[in-house]
């Protein structure tokens, strides 16, 4: 037996591992690395199945290639590609670049070589067709700071605040906000130093045991919940009235939109007090001086999630939570964003507004991609563009897209999909080859650097070599590798992060993690030299503004003027919709979205998702502890078990994502439901970027016999 030091590439916890390693040289276990000074020997039960992970029965060892019957045989990755690269030339010469689309999911987020590589292919091939999850997560983000404008020295860090504002978030459970880095001990630290932390949630969530101020909405208000808290904050001038001066250019208008939203208006319809409203503002903008606000997918998934995200970060804004000029950066980015960051309002072309357009609906690129909202109709709906093609690089777009049963048909309505995945998923099962890929411990990585500032506190990255083989006589690919072989059969150039790559010699791993670092202050080989992970010394300061390219933040542009508005107009007309409930999204502990589904030891300790609800709303429908259930909203109907929850509120019901058979074979009794049955994709979309509504579902609920699911 040998012990290994590594990384978990799971989530963003990112949280030190020491794996044991058999003589056989496949890992036996993982525990928390005690010595690790970003997780502190944190780890979670995903973490700790990661050597099962590697050595299941059920890990896919081999490309497969399905049969005309559903079955898969296995094929060589060589023969798989030849057959590959024959199709996708034919349908390029037939229809063009707009007929190839890549997926990246979760998987494919955090495999550092293959994470560029998508794009690169794409890009190779002459399509702007990159789909990703970000557009059914938190792009709303993304949309509010180019509506916004952007303020390069970033906002005020967690570590240094004296309050914090979550909302539609859980960290403690999803390692999302706050600190990532083994977020109870964090937490615990920050409020013995004083922070005063309030949470917003239908739920008394994990990270609502550690508030000061807890309050408990129905769903689907948090931009109204929004509007009011900064209405209370200027009417009280608990602004930072001498940083809008200088960088607002239209606090009027804001103070114009948000005053219809009086505090009794909205807490009436929210389910909450005026007075809970008054407190948050209190709490965030006249007792705390620094510290921001900041959401999850509760908000995010929300309706009018845009303006809603849109909201929180005009907060920050007229509290002035921006570091300002003199004021130490503490991570301006490692891998990416680095440069001179003036303490000044940058404003953004509208990226969407030009480049390559959706097919289907008025939707441009976010964050330079296409919108998932869309992708199925992408794929259906006939005429020029059509795709018919799709790689799907870690993604489970058959579990995790809403509208499951539309999605479905779509992957099944394609002439190839081709997936890079480990397992028999959703997806696995619809593809026509599936090319399992090494896992994590079989290959090198750096953590994932998208969205670094928020993820390390300070600039930091981390190399880990393979620290074992992937398992004898097995064919498992390199993800990058299989994107670079299919380019260079097609004779294609891709570019990867700025290189051009040799198509002829494959690069090793190693060349594309330097090639990714090249923007970074330290070289591979001084990174690898630190095998608990590279943390960057460095002081950086945030500059003076340059008055002559100085914009100013755009609180209240047109577009945000006018969702205000349809806000405003929801909360004139009468609240009922006949639906009694709201279903609300919550993340397992026990899963990361889908993935885990194969492994025995999480499957026993969450087999299949439930439905919580608060116990006086189940005792009111008649329904019993392990009772059966039928939750309806207007777009299909999903069975699962009741169990109850006193931290839920009432008129709530909540269920995880990830969970539940392929649709068409709907054995709820063993997987679980998928929640994506109830989402439609057809209507409740953002603009924009076609965010579905995916949280706040209008539902109705009944008791069903056991003998009828
Ligand atoms: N109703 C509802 N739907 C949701 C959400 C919700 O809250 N509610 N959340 C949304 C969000 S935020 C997200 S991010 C998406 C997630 O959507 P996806 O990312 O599409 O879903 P995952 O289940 O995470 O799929 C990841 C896949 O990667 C595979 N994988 C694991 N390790 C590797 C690897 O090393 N390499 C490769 N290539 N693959 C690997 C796993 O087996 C799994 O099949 O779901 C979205 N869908
Ligand atoms: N264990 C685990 N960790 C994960 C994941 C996982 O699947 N499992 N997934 C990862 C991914 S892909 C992502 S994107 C992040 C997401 O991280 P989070 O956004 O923290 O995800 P959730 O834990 O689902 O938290 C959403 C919270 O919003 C609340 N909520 C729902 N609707 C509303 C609403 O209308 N208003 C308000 N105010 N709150 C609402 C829910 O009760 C819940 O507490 O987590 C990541 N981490
Ligand atoms: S999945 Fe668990 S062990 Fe892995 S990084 Fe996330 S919190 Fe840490
Ligand atoms: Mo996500």
């Amino acid at each position: 037996m040998t012990e290994a030091l590594t990384y978990c590439r799971i989530c963003t916890g990112h949280c030190g591992l020491v794996v044991t390693i058999d003589d056989e040289g496949r890992p036996v276990s993982a525990h928390g690395d005690r010595d690790d000074p970003r997780s502190i020997g944190y780890i979670c039960s995903k973490g700790s199945t990661l050597p099962s992970a590697h050595t299941e029965p059920s890990r896919l060892l081999h490309p497969l290639k399905r049969q005309p019957d559903g079955s898969f045989v296995k094929i060589g990755l060589e023969q798989a590609l030849d057959e590959i690269a024959a199709k996708l030339r034919t349908i390029l010469e037939e229809d063009g670049p707009d007929a190839i689309a890549g997926f990246r999911g979760t998987g494919g987020f955090f495999t550092t070589a293959g994470l560029g590589m998508l794009p690169g292919f794409l890009g190779a091939l002459g399509s702007h067709k990159l789909y990703t999850t970000l557009t059914i997560d938190q792009s709303a983000k993304v949309i509010a700071a180019y509506r916004l404008g952007i303020w390069p020295p970033g906002k005020q860090d967690f570590q240094t605040s004296d309050v914090a504002m979550v909302m539609g978030v859980n960290p403690m459970v999803s390692m999302a906000q706050l600190d990532t880095r083994n977020p109870v001990k964090r937490i615990k630290a920050a409020k013995a130093r004083g922070l005063k932390l309030i949470v917003i949630d239908p739920r008394r969530t994990e990270t609502a045991q550690y508030a000061d101020l807890f309050v408990q909405p129905l769903p689907g208000h948090d931009a109204a919940i929004l509007a009011a808290i900064l209405r209370i904050v200027l009417e009280n001038g608990w602004h930072d009235a001498e940083f809008c001066a200088d960088h607002v250019g239209d606090l009027d208008q804001l103070r114009a939109q948000v005053a219809p939203f009086t505090a009794e208006r909205v807490a009436e319809r929210a389910g909450i007090t005026a007075q809970q409203l008054q407190a948050i503002a209190e709490m965030f903008a006249r007792d705390g001086k620094r510290g921001i606000a900041a959401t999850g997918t509760g908000t995010d998934m929300g309706p009018h999630s845009n303006l809603a995200e849109h909201l929180v970060e005009a907060l920050n804004v007229i509290c002035g939570r921006m570091i300002r000029a003199g004021e130490r950066i503490p991570n301006q980015g490692f891998v990416l964003n680095r440069g001179p960051k003036p303490a000044q309002v940058v404003p953004l072309p509208r990226a969407w507004e030009s480049g390559p357009q959706s097919r289907l609906g008025d939707y441009g690129l976010v964050g330079g991609e296409m919108v998932t909202g869309k992708l199925a109709d992408d794929i259906l709906e006939p005429g020029a563009g059509r795709v018919r093609f799709m790689l799907n690089h870690g993604g489970n777009p058959a579990s995790a897209v809403p509208d499951q049963r539309k999605m479905a048909k779509a992957l099944e309505a394609l002439d190839l999909l081709v997936s890079i995945e480990p397992t028999m998923s959703a997806t696995a099962q619809m593809s026509h080859y599936i090319l399992p890929p090494k896992l994590q411990f079989e290959r090198p990585d750096l953590p994932i650097y998208l969205f670094e500032p928020n993820i390390f506190p300070t600039p930091y990255t981390r190399y880990t070599p393979p620290i074992v083989a992937p398992p004898a006589d097995s064919e498992v690919c390199d993800e990058w590798w299989v994107m670079w072989a299919l380019a260079a059969r097609l004779g294609v150039q891709i570019d990867y992060m700025g290189t051009a790559l040799d198509m002829v010699t494959a690069p090793t791993e190693d060349d594309l993690i330097a090639m990714t670092l090249v923007g970074a202050p330290a070289s591979l080989d001084e990174i690898r030299r630190h095998p608990r992970g590279y943390y960057h010394d460095e002081e950086v300061y945030a500059l003076p503004a340059d008055p002559a390219t100085a914009g100013r933040f755009a609180t209240m542009p047109d577009d945000v003027v006018a969702e205000i508005g349809l806000l405003r107009a929801e909360l004139d007309s009468p609240a009922s919709d006949g639906f009694a409930f709201r279903m609300i999204n919550r993340r397992s502990r026990h899963r990361m979205n889908s993935m885990g589904a194969n492994l025995p030891e999480l499957q026993r300790l969450m087999p299949y998702n439930v439905a919580y609800m608060n116990p006086g709303d189940m005792a009111d429908q008649a329904i019993g502890e392990g009772d059966w259930i039928e939750i309806r909203s207007d777009n299909g109907a999903i069975r699962v078990l009741a169990e109850s929850d006193g931290a839920l509120r009432n008129g709530v019901v909540s269920i995880s994502h990830g969970f539940g058979a392929f649709p068409g074979d709907a054995d709820f009794k063993t997987y679980g439901a998928s929640p994506n049955l109830l989402i439609s994709t057809d209507r409740d979309l953002q603009t924009i970027n076609a965010m579905p509504r995916m949280t706040a579902i209008p539902v109705d609920i009944r008791r069903v016999e056991a003998e009828t699911v």
